[in-house]
């Protein structure tokens, strides 16, 4: 992986844009372990976004994007929702797909990118809301799982379609009312994580973005275990704070509450044998090279 492919052409650099210039110069592109401690420190990939003040959306996508293994190498294909709106401020390639289509897409996409670049590593993630990914996209989504696409899914749950004004959606809970689904949902929420483990997925999480450690370890094992392995999904609970009636500092707090022992989006996992075993062997190599780097850090204090 390396940083060289994003840099501006000498001759062209002047004209550039300031943003452009300012990404090449300072965002984390090929940095070796790279993830959320970067926020503040360097560029980030997301320039601002169009999401209501306070979704917590937002927060997961800096969380997302600053923990890629590899962003200059990565295509995202999104899906229309809240999330769509954010894609045209990121700066790692990404499609938009027709609704529910994402992972038909993205099959296509990451099997065209192994043919056309045999020698290189090509991350596709799929992003998309819970509509796209549960509802409309559900048989797009499993079947790639069948067929063991080596691509992540991200769903953003915000139990509903919030975009077209808050219908219901498989991920909602029992009894919930919203604008759009007066007479309150009927049936449970729909066990996605479990279908995902039933249907293939190598690494299944489910979370809120609430604790960005846990975002960068499930970002990195996803990507990693989609590479080596085959599918894994990621389903992060980012409520909609505009249909829950919460305020715009709210949504953090609705995210802990709920990812508390017993709270309904307490952390899961699942994990096959061999997407462990690639895991362990990612932990001690990530675990060599942080006592390497201080053993040699110690040594030159002394020297
Ligand atoms: C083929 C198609 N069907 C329906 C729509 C209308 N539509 C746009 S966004 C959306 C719901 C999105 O819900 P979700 O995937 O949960 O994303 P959210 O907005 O909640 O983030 C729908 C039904 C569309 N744009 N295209
Ligand atoms: S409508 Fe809901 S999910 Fe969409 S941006 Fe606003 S708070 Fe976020
Ligand atoms: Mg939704």
């Amino acid at each position: 992986m390396s940083a060289e492919k994003i840099k501006i052409c000498e001759d062209l650099y002047d004209i550039m844009p300031p943003e452009y210039q300012d990404i090449v110069e300072n965002a984390t592109y090929g940095k070796e372990g790279r993830g959320w401690k970067d926020i503040g420190e360097s560029k980030e990939l997301i320039e601002q976004h169009s999401l209501c003040a306070g979704c917590p959306e937002s927060i997961a996508f800096r969380y997302i994007l600053a923990s890629l293994p590899a962003p200059e190498d990565t295509v995202f294909v999104g899906s229309t929702g809240c999330t769509s709106l954010v894609f045209p401020m990121v700066a790692v390639h990404n499609i938009h797909s027709l609704f529910g289509n994402q992972n038909a897409i993205a099959t296509g996409l990451k099997r065209a990118l192994m043919v056309r670049h045999p020698d290189k590593v090509k991350d596709v993630v799929v992003l998309a809301g819970d509509g796209a990914t549960v509802d409309i996209g559900l048989d797009m989504t499993m079947q790639s799982w069948f067929r063991q696409e080596k691509f992540t899914t991200i769903c953003f749950d915000n139990e509903l379609y919030a975009n077209t004004g808050g219908q219901e959606s498989g991920l909602m809970q029992k009894g919930f009312v919203s604008k759009m689904a007066p007479v309150g949902k009927l049936f449970d929420k729909v066990r996605l994580p479990e279908i995902a483990r039933e249907a293939g997925c190598h690494y299944v999480v489910m979370m809120t973005s609430s604790k960005p450690n846990r975002v960068e370890k499930a970002i990195r094992n996803a990507v990693h275990v989609a590479r080596e392995i085959g599918p894994t999904y990621i389903q992060i609970y980012t409520p909609c704070i505009l249909e829950i009636g919460k305020q715009s500092m709210e949504g953090l707090d609705e995210m802990k509450d709920s990812e508390g022992i017993g709270g309904r989006f307490t952390y899961k996992e699942y994990v096959t044998d061999a997407a462990a075993a690639l895991i362990k062997e990612m932990d001690d190599a990530e675990k060599a090279a942080k006592k390497a780097a201080r053993e040699k850090a110690k040594a030159a204090a002394k020297a």
